[in-house]
């Protein structure tokens, strides 16, 4: 399918997909089509067989700076009822195949959302974290006040909650939110290797503890604790099971089939 917002490219090997965002001039803004197109990506994705892990990004200068405030700026409450944004954006986080943001430069508002709806975020030096909607009198509506206090903590989430400051990838590697910093001329390698070691997992596995660590932020400990057994029992209904352990056993590197 041909996108106009998006790029979805496999350069690097079939089983990493790479979505790059692709509004430059509006630095990656995330208006609807962009988010629908981004959907319908990881949809897609998804159900394909070869794909094993899927790398979100932008460019150099913006992961995204938020949603598109000139699309924004006329809406009223009903309207955004009506559009039900939520819909898309709760689609993108069930998506079941693991998912890195990739980031340099602006991830702010939904950019910052949206990186970490994702799995994991390997960013460069030059990227800065925000949640700035304050400053244009709304506040974080996907997730932004939820998802960054429970990576960070209150002190800090409020702080940038309230005051729309920016955070440098060196701070948010410090406070939990990101997985890794390194130059920015290197970001996408990192982010391409850590799909690597992913991909060379089981996916079934891969799937199902994605899905387990994700139960952790959204149940008590009772609960996540028997959500983990039932998915660790899954587990040993896979080939990938019998192969992991016989390939250890043997002293070889297993070959997952996904089955
Ligand atoms: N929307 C639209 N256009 C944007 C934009 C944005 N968020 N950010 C930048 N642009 C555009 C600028 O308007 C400018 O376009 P022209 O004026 O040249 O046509 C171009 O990108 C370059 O931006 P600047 O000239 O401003 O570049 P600077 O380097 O000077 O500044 C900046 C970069 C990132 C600091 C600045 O552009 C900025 O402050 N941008 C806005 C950041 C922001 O406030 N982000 C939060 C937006 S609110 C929801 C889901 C998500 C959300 C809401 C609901 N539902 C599921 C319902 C999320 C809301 C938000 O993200």
């Amino acid at each position: 399918m041909n996108f106009e917002f998006i790029l979805v490219e496999n350069q690097y090997a079939p089983q990493i997909a790479l979505v790059r965002l692709n509004r430059p001039k509006e630095l990656n803004a995330l208006n609807l089509q962009l988010m629908l197109e981004l959907k319908k990506a990881l949809q897609d994705l998804d159900e394909d067989e070869e794909v094993r892990c899927i790398i979100i990004t932008g460019n150099q200068q913006a992961f995204a700076a938020g949603a598109d405030i000139k699309q924004m700026e006329n809406k009223t409450a009903i309207d955004l009822l009506k559009i039900d944004q939520f819909e898309t954006w709760d689609q993108i986080r069930k998506t079941k195949k693991p998912i890195i943001a990739a980031v340099s430069g602006f991830a702010l508002g939904g950019g910052c959302e949206l990186a970490m709806t994702c799995d994991m975020i390997v960013a460069s030096e030059t990227a800065k974290f925000g949640q700035p909607e304050i400053k244009i009198g709304i506040m974080p509506g996907a997730g932004g006040t939820q998802r960054l206090t429970r990576a960070v903590g209150k002190a800090l989430a409020m702080e940038m909650v309230l005051t729309g400051k920016f955070i440098s990838a060196e701070e948010a590697l410090k406070a939990g939110l990101i997985n890794k910093v390194v130059p920015e001329e290197l970001y996408l390698n990192e982010a391409v290797k850590l799909a690597t070691e992913v991909c060379a997992m089981s996916p079934i596995a891969t799937r199902l503890a994605k899905e387990s660590v994700n139960k952790a932020f959204e149940t008590g400990l009772q609960e996540g604790l028997f959500f983990e057994r039932k998915n660790f029992y899954m587990s040993f209904t896979s080939e990938d099971q019998k192969e992991g352990m016989s390939a250890f056993v043997e002293k070889r590197k297993p070959d997952f089939k996904g089955k």
